[in-house]
């Protein structure tokens, strides 16, 4: 009787496939209500005869089931456990997922190095509106009225005296109204001009600078345009000065250097001259100074702008602008 016990316990044993099943068999058997329990309180009616041999027969049944259902439960468990660590595990052999990186625009990469450049020349850094007042963007810098650039076909109207920048000389102007000389930034940005071909875009960037101090002479300028361009382009890299005309500064200048594609010797980019326009440049007309109220008789200074397309439509050989804004990642992936 107590070897059927066994037996059905290890009957219910194989065909038990969860820790809750291994949970209700040592209820049944080990439980209080449990079968070897109640055979255990069968002890008390035996004889006196039996008793000993009977007792350690429940026991010994009693102990195996303890144990099989014990090492059922920690088998089980490492089952369980492997199963899941096998669901969780990654192969580490199949190959990556792409991920499309994005990278600097050129024109922001040339802009940023123009930047540094005049910042380590103790440069600041400023900023103002692309839409403009008539009065920053030509009245205050010496444009007079019939002035061919305020024409309707260069410049953006918004309305009668509201404009798109066409340059960012309305920054330096709005600088100096804020602040008294000495004064030494650069001010970077997008400006706007009606034109569009294979070299002007609508839309581009400049970035203009100026320095007022007292005693700043056209030697001042030279040498700090020296030094970028030298930087920019090169330390051994050609510079010339050609008189200009410009009506926020007097004298003005344009400034070139030797063709960087040619060396020097003409070229198709040149047009045969061996020279590339770079900046243009001058001192500030004292005009613009006494718009913006600073005593001509005591300080002087100079200004400059140059366009961030050309430069790096040089600096990478790319002959048509428009390439810059088709965003085209094959294009701008080069840069
Ligand atoms: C240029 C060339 C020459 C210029 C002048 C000024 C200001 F506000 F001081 F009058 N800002 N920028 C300037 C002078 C810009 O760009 C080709």
């Amino acid at each position: 009787m107590i070897e059927d016990l066994k037996q059905t316990f290890l009957n219910e044993l194989g065909s038990a496939t969860s820790a809750a099943d291994l949970f209700q068999l040592r209820v049944n058997y080990l439980g209080k209500k449990g079968t070897v329990t109640a055979a255990l309180k069968t002890l008390s009616s035996a004889s006196p005869e039996d008793r000993p041999l009977l007792g350690k027969k429940i026991n010994e049944v009693k102990q195996f089931i303890e144990a099989e259902l014990d090492s059922r439960e920690a088998s089980l468990k490492s089952e369980t456990l492997k199963k899941q660590l096998l669901a969780d595990s990654i192969d580490i052999t199949l190959p990556g997922k792409y991920t499309a990186f994005g990278r600097e625009h050129p024109i922001n990469k040339v802009l940023l190095e123009i930047v540094d450049i005049f910042v380590r020349m103790g440069f600041s850094v400023e900023q103002g509106p692309e839409v403009e007042q008539d009065y920053y963007n030509f009245e205050a810098l010496n444009f007079p009225k019939e002035h061919p650039a305020r024409d309707m076909q260069d410049t953006f109207f918004v309305s009668d005296d509201i404009v798109l920048r066409t340059h960012t000389s309305p920054v330096q102007v709005r600088e100096m109204e804020k602040r008294k000389p000495p004064v030494r930034f650069i001010a970077p940005g997008k400006v706007y001009r009606c034109d569009a071909d294979i070299t002007h875009t609508p839309m581009f960037n400049q970035v203009e600078g100026l320095m007022v101090d007292k005693n700043i002479t056209f030697s001042n300028l030279k040498g700090i345009l020296e030094a970028f361009l030298h930087r920019m382009f090169g330390p051994g890299t050609p510079i010339r000065f050609r008189p200009s005309f410009f009506p926020f500064t007097e004298p003005s200048a344009e400034v070139d250097i030797g063709c960087i594609l040619c060396g020097g010797s003409g070229c198709r980019v040149c047009k045969e001259s061996g020279w590339l326009e770079i900046l243009g440049a001058g001192m500030v007309n004292p005009a613009v100074f006494e718009f913006v109220g600073y005593d001509t008789e005591v300080y002087s200074g100079f200004a400059f702008g140059m366009g961030i397309e050309r430069i790096a439509m040089l600096k990478y050989s790319i002959d048509d602008i428009r390439l810059f804004y088709e965003n085209d990642i094959r294009f701008l992936g080069q840069f």
